[in-house]
């Protein structure tokens, strides 16, 4: 199919045609990357904007189920949800949320729901790369909402919270020194935080856990994109379905003071300059990944090995060939 058919049918809100704008952006054979670039461009035009939620967690915390009950809720008030996934560990069991489909049940049945496994890639630019794209993709094909997933591995929240309107954490309750047990730098990337499973027999742990990270978020540094009371903690249920309204109101009138004082837009911008930035950073490092220059490093390093170059001019050398 032509990209010209291709995007009417994605701006046309056609699921399948979706599906297969991402299969193309994920494809690394050059005529596709082109053909993807030409996609992205008849897009780009449309200017439709989902607000888009990063939300991340350990193993086993509830995100599978949290965004099953939450996307539902979106959908029970009349908004397209999409689900995509960023995973750089093929360490996971099939390296993508496919398997997940089954905690996503009524939500992969839902017409209004995408739901998209995540590509089991090895390194993170990739991934990065294809999952900006994707998002670019359900945005143009009129979903309110992109949900992006995460597994709380190394630098991954970081890609996450840098594609993200709005970043999640979602926390298990647990005993007051597991607190240490979330990096710094993560909860300053949080929006909210939420503490999962509020329920049963793990309410009272939950509440506690909740004011221990409410007390932690109100150490942190203010940061210019929040209303005075945020970031803030919460408790929600998954299972139980408690707390999901209210969290989202929160997040309404955050995305509402942020468009009010031009924080939204701001952001915006800051993160196509960021990844205008890693994409030259990543283009220019993957040059030297081929044959020919592996070859000409190699050529390179002997003559410095051998001292008849200087590191510095080697390196100029190096530089003005992979021009
Ligand atoms: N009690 C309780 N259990 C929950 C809740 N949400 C999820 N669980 C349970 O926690 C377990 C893990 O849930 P998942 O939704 O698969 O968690 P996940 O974060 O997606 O896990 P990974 O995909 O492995 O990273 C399951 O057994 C869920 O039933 C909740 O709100 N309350
Ligand atoms: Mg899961």
């Amino acid at each position: 199919m032509d990209t010209k058919s291709l995007s009417d049918r994605i701006l046309n809100h056609d699921r399948r045609a979706l599906a297969r704008g991402i299969t193309l952006v994920e494809s690394a054979r050059a005529d596709h990357r082109s053909q993807a670039s030409e996609l992205l461009a008849r897009l780009a035009g449309a200017g439709r904007q989902s607000l888009r939620i990063g939300l991340s967690g350990t193993p086993g915390v509830g995100k599978s189920t949290f965004i099953e009950s939450f996307g539902m809720m979106l959908i029970g008030q009349g908004l397209k949800v999409a689900v995509l996934a960023v995973d750089p560990s093929s360490a996971r069991s099939g390296g993508s949320i496919l398997g997940d489909k089954t905690r996503m049940e009524r939500l992969s049945r839902e017409k209004n729901a995408f739901i998209r496994p995540s590509p089991s890639q090895s390194h993170l630019g990739g991934v990065a790369r294809r999952t900006r794209e994707a998002i670019a993709l359900c945005e143009a094909a009129g979903y309110d909402v992109v949900l992006i997933e995460t597994v709380g591995v190394g630098q991954s929240e970081t890609v996450v919270s840098e594609m993200s309107d709005l970043f999640l954490l979602l926390l298990a309750p647990a005993g007051g020194d597991e607190l240490q047990g979330v990096k710094r730098g993560i909860m300053e990337m949080a929006d909210m935080i939420l503490v999962n499973k509020a329920d049963g027999d793990l309410k009272a742990a939950a509440t506690r856990t909740c004011a221990d990270y409410a007390g932690a978020l109100r150490l942190l540094r203010k940061r210019p994109q929040d209303p005075e009371d945020f970031p803030k903690a919460m408790t929600v249920s998954a299972v139980e379905q408690h707390g999901l309204d209210a969290a989202w109101k929160e997040m309404q009138s955050l995305v509402q003071w942020r468009r009010d004082n031009g924080h939204w837009q701001a952001n915006r911008a800051a993160q196509a300059k960021y990844w205008f930035d890693q994409e030259v950073r990543h283009t220019l490092l993957a040059r030297l990944d081929t044959a020919k220059a592996k070859a000409d490093m190699d050529r390179l390093k002997d003559e410095v090995a051998s001292g008849r170059l200087s590191p510095t001019t080697a390196a100029e050398k190096m530089l003005a060939m992979l021009n």
